[in-house]
C-alpha cells in the first residue's frame, strides 16, 4: 500500500467519528447510514487521492477534507427516501440510459410554458412526442435585465421567481419520475452572476469571498495569462478580464461582464459549490448538465482550457456523488476539439456528454452532399467507454461551432480553415445557392471566426423555401430535417431534441427589440412555443389533415416510436459500412444480437447502393425497412430518394 493510500486511511480513521452530529441531528436509521458509510469506504482511497493531488499543498487541507465529508454526509442524511430508492436502482443498473427507450428534450421553461407550474400540465405532451428525458434551462435566480439566457445565477437555491419556487420544482421533479422521465438540470459551476452573494461580499471588500473568484488589483497577471488566452465571447468585450468600479480590480469574465469565473484553487470553493449540487440533487434531479466545463481550472502559461486539473475536479464531484447521491449522473457540456470532448467522458467522469463533433458534421455533410469527413470522423470517434453514452442533438440553444478534427479534414482532402469560411458562408446564406438562413453568433472581426445562429429548420432550408413559395423547395427542407433526425435517432447514444424542432420552427428575429437579448443572436433560434400548432394537431386528429407543420411532429413522433421497437439501437455499437457512394452515410447498429443497417442520403438526387456489397459485407438478401415497410432484396441495387433514410431489417 502507497504513502498516499496509508494517509489517506489514516485521515479517514480520524474523520469518521466527526460525521457523527450528522447522523445524530438528522436521526438517520441505522442502515442508512451503513449505506453510506460503505459506499464512503468503498470510494475513499479514489476521493483522497484526487483532493490530495488539487489541494494537499494547502496547510488548511484536512479542514476542508472534513468541510466536504460533513457536507457529502449532511446530502445523504437528508436526501429524500423516495431519491434514496432512485439511488439504489441506478446503483444496481448503471448503464440504464443507453437504451433505445431514452429519447431526451430540451426547453426554456418560460418560452415553453411560462412556467413551472404550467410545465407540469404538458407532462403528456412529452409523453406523447415519446420524450423520457427531460432538460430544462437554467431555471435558477439570475441578475436583472442580461442573464445569459439563465447561465448568471445568483443563487442556487431558489428559482427564478418568474418561473417559479423550489417547491415548484420539487412537484415537477416528482410529476416526471411518476411518468418516468429523467429530469435534467444545469450545474453552472464555472461561474456565478455578478449579483451572487458571493460576488457581492466580494464587491464589498471580504477578501475571503474575494479569494472565490479571479480578482486583480492591476493589468499584471491578467495580461500574462492574456498572452495564452482565446477569446470566447468576443463581441462582449476583448480579452477575458472585466474592470470592476467599485472593487477598482479585474475580474476574470471567460462569458459576459457579470459571469464571474470561480477559482476552484480555492478549496472553499469546491467545497461551497460542492454544497449547492447537493441542494440541486436535492429536489429530485437526476442529471446535472456540467456548464462549460472545459475552462474550470486556470493556470498561468496556458490557454486555461481542457486542463487536466478540470478532470481532477470534475472526477472529485462525481465520486463525492457516488457517495451521497448515487443515482446522479453527469453530462459534459465540452464544445472543444474532438481529442478533447471525450477525455470528459467515463464513468468516473461525465456518464455522458454532448456530442458537438457529430453535429457540426451533420451539417457539414448537408452542406456538402457528402458523408466523407463524417464518416472519417465516425470512424474512430465513436466509440465510448463502458457505462457511457454520447448525447446526439442537432441544435440547441447555443450556436453551431465547426469543432471537427483539422487532421480527420486533411485525412480526406479537406483544408480545414477554408471549409470552415466555406461552412460559415453557407450556413449564413452567404454562399450561393445556399439553402440555410443563419446568422453569425460572435464574429471575430479580428480572425475572421464566427459561430453559427439559427433553428434545425431554418438552417435547413425551411425558412427560405417558405419565403420562395417552393413546394420543391419546402419538400426538399422537411426530408432535410427528418434526414438529421433520423440519424441523431439511430446512430447511437441519447438523442436530444431542443423543443420547437418538432414543429420545424423557424427563426424568430424580434429577439432584438427586447434590449437584454439583443445583443446575443442566439435568441434566433430560442423562439416561443406556438400551442396553436397542437390544437391543429387536435384538431386534425380527426379531419386527416396534413399541414407543414403536422407532417414534421408526426414524422419525428413515428421516427421515435419506431427507434424504440428496435432493441438494435441501444447502447453505442456502431460501425460503418462503405458503399462507396460518397453522399450516403451508411453503418450497421447492434446490440445484444439484434442488428440494423442504416443508410442515408445526404444529396437531393437519387442515389444507388449496390445491393452485392451489402450482402458479401454480410448483411443479408432480403431487408425490410423499419420506417416505410418496404422490402428490398440485395440481389439488385437499392435506390435511395433524395435525402431519403433507410432503417433496415434482415428479413
Ligand atoms: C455554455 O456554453 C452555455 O451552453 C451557454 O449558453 C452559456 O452562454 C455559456 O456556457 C456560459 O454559461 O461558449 O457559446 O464548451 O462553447 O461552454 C456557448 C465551450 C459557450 C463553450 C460553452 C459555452
Amino acid at each position: 500500500i502507497s504513502d498516499l493510500s496509508f494517509e489517506g486511511q489514516l485521515t479517514l480513521e480520524r474523520l469518521l467519528p466527526r460525521l457523527e452530529t450528522v447522523w445524530q441531528s438528522a436521526d438517520v436509521s441505522a442502515s442508512v447510514r451503513e449505506e453510506f458509510e460503505s459506499r464512503l469506504l468503498q470510494q475513499w482511497d479514489k476521493l483522497f487521492r484526487l483532493l490530495h493531488e488539487l489541494y494537499g499543498n494547502r496547510y488548511d487541507f484536512f479542514y476542508h477534507l472534513e468541510q466536504i465529508l460533513l457536507t457529502a454526509a449532511t446530502a445523504w442524511a437528508e436526501r429524500p427516501e423516495c431519491l434514496r430508492e432512485v439511488d439504489r436502482h441506478r446503483v444496481i443498473e448503471p448503464n440504464w440510459f443507453e437504451s433505445e427507450q431514452v429519447v431526451g428534450g430540451a426547453l426554456y421553461v418560460d418560452l415553453f410554458s411560462e412556467n413551472l407550474g404550467r410545465l407540469r400540465e404538458h407532462i403528456g405532451y412529452f409523453k406523447q412526442l415519446g420524450l423520457t428525458y427531460l432538460h430544462l434551462m437554467p431555471l435558477f435566480a439570475v441578475r436583472p435585465g442580461n442573464s445569459d439566457g439563465g447561465y448568471a445565477i445568483s443563487n442556487y437555491r431558489s428559482v427564478d421567481p418568474r418561473l417559479g419556487t423550489i417547491e415548484d420544482l420539487r412537484l415537477l421533479a416528482d410529476d416526471l419520475r411518476a411518468a418516468g422521465i429523467t429530469l435534467v438540470l444545469d450545474f453552472v459551476f464555472n461561474h456565478t452572476s455578478d449579483e451572487h452573494l458571493w460576488a457581492k461580499k466580494a464587491q464589498s471588500g471580504d477578501r475571503e469571498y474575494q479569494q472565490f473568484y479571479n480578482i486583480f488589483p492591476d493589468r499584471e497577471m491578467p495580461d500574462r495569462y492574456e498572452a495564452t488566452l482565446r477569446e470566447i465571447f468576443p463581441t462582449v468585450r476583448r480579452g477575458n478580464f472585466t474592470w470592476h468600479d467599485g472593487m477598482a480590480k479585474w475580474v476574470w469574465t471567460t462569458f459576459n461582464n457579470f459571469q464571474w469565473d470561480l477559482n476552484y484553487h480555492n478549496p472553499a470553493v469546491f467545497r461551497a459549490m460542492l454544497e449547492e449540487m447537493f441542494f440541486i440533487a436535492s429536489t429530485g434531479v437526476d442529471m446535472l448538465r456540467l456548464d462549460a466545463v472545459a475552462f474550470i481550472w486556470k493556470q498561468l502559461g496556458t490557454n486555461c482550457e481542457n486542463l487536466p486539473q478540470a478532470h481532477t475536479l470534475i472526477q472529485a464531484f462525481n465520486v463525492l456523488a457516488r457517495i451521497a447521491t448515487p443515482g446522479l449522473l453527469f453530462k459534459s457540456e465540452a464544445i472543444v476539439h474532438p481529442d478533447d470532448v471525450v477525455k470528459y467522458i467515463g464513468e468516473d467522469e461525465c456518464q455522458i456528454s454532448y456530442n458537438p463533433t457529430l453535429m457540426a458534421l451533420l451539417w457539414e455533410s448537408l452542406a456538402t452532399r457528402q458523408t466523407r469527413l463524417l464518416s472519417q470522423s465516425l470512424s474512430h470517434r465513436h466509440q465510448l467507454p463502458e457505462n457511457t453514452a454520447w448525447v446526439n442533438y442537432l441544435r440547441c440553444h447555443d450556436d453551431v461551432g465547426w469543432t471537427f478534427d483539422d487532421k480527420d479534414a486533411s485525412q480526406v482532402g479537406i483544408n480545414a480553415y477554408d471549409h470552415r469560411r466555406f461552412l460559415n458562408h453557407f450556413y449564413t446564406g452567404q454562399f450561393e445557392g445556399s439553402f440555410a438562413r443563419g446568422i453569425p453568433f460572435q464574429e471575430n472581426v479580428a480572425t475572421g471566426d464566427m459561430r453559427i445562429a439559427g433553428t434545425l429548420a431554418s438552417l435547413a432550408g425551411l425558412e427560405l423555401a417558405i419565403e420562395n413559395e417552393s413546394e420543391h423547395e419546402i419538400e426538399m427542407a422537411i426530408r432535410r430535417i427528418l434526414l438529421l433526425h433520423s440519424i441523431s435517432l439511430s446512430i447511437g447514444g441519447i438523442p436530444l431534441l431542443y423543443l420547437g424542432e418538432e414543429w420545424g420552427m423557424l427563426n424568430d428575429y424580434d429577439f432584438v427589440k427586447d434590449p437584454a437579448k439583443a445583443g446575443d443572436t442566439r435568441w434566433v433560434h430560442r423562439p416561443r412555443m406556438k400551442w396553436e400548432f397542437l390544437e391543429e394537431l387536435d384538431d386534425q386528429m380527426t379531419s386527416g389533415g396534413t399541414s407543414l407543420r403536422l407532417r414534421i411532429f408526426r414524422s419525428l413522433q413515428r421516427l421515435i416510436t419506431v427507434r424504440k421497437m428496435l432493441p438494435a439501437l441501444a447502447g453505442q455499437k456502431m460501425e460503418l459500412i462503405s458503399t462507396g457512394n460518397p453522399h450516403l452515410l451508411s453503418f450497421v447498429r447492434s446490440h445484444d444480437g439484434h442488428r440494423l443497417t442504416i443508410l442515408a442520403n445526404f444529396s437531393e438526387t437519387p442515389q444507388s447502393v449496390s445491393g452485392n456489397k451489402l450482402r458479401t459485407a454480410g448483411y443479408g438478401r432480403f431487408f425490410e425497412d423499419a420506417l416505410a415497410g418496404s422490402t428490398f432484396a440485395t440481389s439488385s441495387d437499392l435506390i435511395l430518394e433524395p435525402y431519403q433514410v433507410l432503417w433496415l431489417n434482415r428479413v
